[in-house]
């Protein structure tokens, strides 16, 4: 089997053997299935001038090659061009997206350093697997160095419609580059439809079916949510016995809670989930003294624009919601801005009657997964969940499904969650769990693995059905 490349921004603990997010977790496997390589940031960063050598280290069978950006290429192409630009407004937050010229050459110049770094290193038959908005123009860079391999991409934060992608002033230059890779992978079937729709109208793109062409290229398009690993997730929130979980549980008394675990970020709706929280008191005389919220948030990206500010908002109404309601032996909302390891993080989901996950936008949300599958399947809690999480749509039978700028509207879907019946609670798991068995992350992996590995196979196997969308398109 040909050899797998992954290309990130960040290479992730896997070369500790730490793996634990869905991208390292997800990825590991398969790269030590076939034998691979790991190519990207190290997470360090380097004074302005010095030289950028790359490192290489092995383990289990996986190379990991990893080098550290200059500050100057942190600055314009991390905090910069991709999370001052792309990350608000790929979270349809024009408003606060804000763009400066140096950033983008910065960031184009990054992504051109990754293909130089890259090219060296591969095989003519490598499989090079892209992941996610740092790297969007980085295919079209190894395309001008003559790298013909395939190459995939995966989007891990929604694809904006049309006209909000158009407010990142070289949008059209950006999806052009986008069309160098051979498959485009998304979280789910609107943000495939979304790039598609833009290509359409403002590149003059051709689509048939999953297939665009734009200037004699062709590129397949797919939607692929990203999964988890239920039954590792079901062991782990069953297994800890964490001095934190005791003292949560033990504080709680007969308690119900509530839990929310999020990176803290504006994309992810904390404010107007401490508001609904604070309408469930306000509105529903029985909950107060009889539940608790727990809100995990840890900073992230703290020295981007933007970030601070919520920090700064979400402990006002953190301390507004329990100075106005809380009583000595009882705090209504515990918000805890720090991290956790996840073998104390699943038992707290576990101990939890609802899953509070509510964020404004996200390409997936893997927290509603996790919270799912954490439940005890003989007296699960209830997801309630935002229409604008990517998990929606594969969850919607399942989770109560609110829209995050309804406060009311989430407090009244709060008191339903906690008022529900056990059969019902029952029957909306078995559910859940069915579609997080059925589509997980080994399958997300191995599906968009198989159609990179058919990416270009149209051109000589007619018959196959790409074939048919290719003929569609006029080639
Ligand atoms: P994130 O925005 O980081 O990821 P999410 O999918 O919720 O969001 O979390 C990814 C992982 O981080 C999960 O395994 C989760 O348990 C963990 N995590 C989140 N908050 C945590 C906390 N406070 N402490 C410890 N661990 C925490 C991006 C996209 C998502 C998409 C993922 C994967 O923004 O929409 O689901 O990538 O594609």
């Amino acid at each position: 089997m040909s050899r797998l490349i992954v290309v990130s921004n960040r290479v992730t603990q896997a070369a500790s053997g730490k793996a634990t997010g869905g991208l390292a977790v997800g990825v590991y496997d398969a790269l030590r299935g076939s034998g691979g390589m790991w190519l990207g940031w190290n997470g360090e960063v380097a004074e302005d001038g010095a030289q950028i050598e790359v490192s290489h280290a092995s383990h289990d069978g996986i190379d990991y090659c990893t080098f550290p950006l200059a500050k100057r290429d942190y600055d314009r192409f991390y905090r910069g061009f991709s999370n001052a630009t792309l990350w608000p407004t790929f979270h349809y937050r024009a408003d606060i997206s804000s763009y400066q010229r140096k950033d983008y050459e910065g960031y184009l110049q990054v992504n051109r350093d990754f293909a130089r770094r890259l090219a060296p290193l591969l095989k003519p038959d490598d499989i090079i697997w892209v992941h996610d908005y740092h790297l969007l123009a980085f295919g079209r860079f190894c395309r001008d160095l003559g790298i013909q391999n395939r190459i995939g991409f995966f989007l891990h934060i929604p694809f904006p419609g049309p006209e909000v992608f158009r407010t990142v002033p070289p949008n059209r230059e950006l999806a052009q580059a986008m069309c160098a890779y051979d498959l485009l992978g998304f979280q789910t079937g609107a943000d495939q439809q979304a790039f598609g729709d833009y290509c359409e109208r403002y590149l003059q793109a051709q689509r048939a079916g999953n297939v665009l062409s734009l200037q004699g290229r062709l590129v397949r398009t797919g939607a692929y949510p990203i999964g988890i690993d239920p039954a590792s997730v079901t062991e782990m929130s069953r297994a800890n016995r964490s001095r934190q979980v005791v003292a949560l549980k033990s504080g709680l008394a007969d308690r119900k809670l509530i839990i929310s675990v999020d990176r803290l970020d504006y994309s992810k709706g904390l404010v107007e989930r401490f508001n609904a929280f604070e309408q469930l008191l306000e509105h529903g005389p029985g909950h107060r003294g009889a539940v608790s919220f727990v809100q995990i948030a840890p900073s992230s990206r703290s020295d981007v624009l933007g970030y601070k500010e919520i920090r700064r908002e979400l402990e006002r109404a953190a301390g507004r919601i329990n100075g106005k309601w809380g009583e000595l032996a009882w705090t209504p909302l515990r918000y805890m801005n720090r991290s956790y390891e996840r073998s104390v993080l699943m038992p707290l989901l576990r101990a939890s009657q609802v899953g509070f996950v509510t964020p404004l936008r996200d390409g997936m949300n893997l927290v509603a997964k996790e919270y799912v599958a954490a439940q005890p399947p003989d007296d699960p809690g209830v997801l309630v969940l935002s229409e604008f999480a990517g998990a929606a749509r594969e969850m919607e039978d399942g989770a109560l499904l609110v829209n995050p700028y309804d406060i009311e509207g989430m407090a009244l879907t709060l008191d339903r969650a906690l008022r529900m019946s056990l059969a019902e609670r029952a029957s909306r798991y078995e559910s859940l769990m069915k579609r997080l068995r059925g589509y997980d992350l080994a399958k997300w992996r191995d599906t968009f693995l198989a159609d990179l590995r058919d990416a270009r196979q149209p051109r000589i196997l007619p018959g196959d059905r790409a074939a048919t969308e290719l003929k569609a398109v006029g080639l």
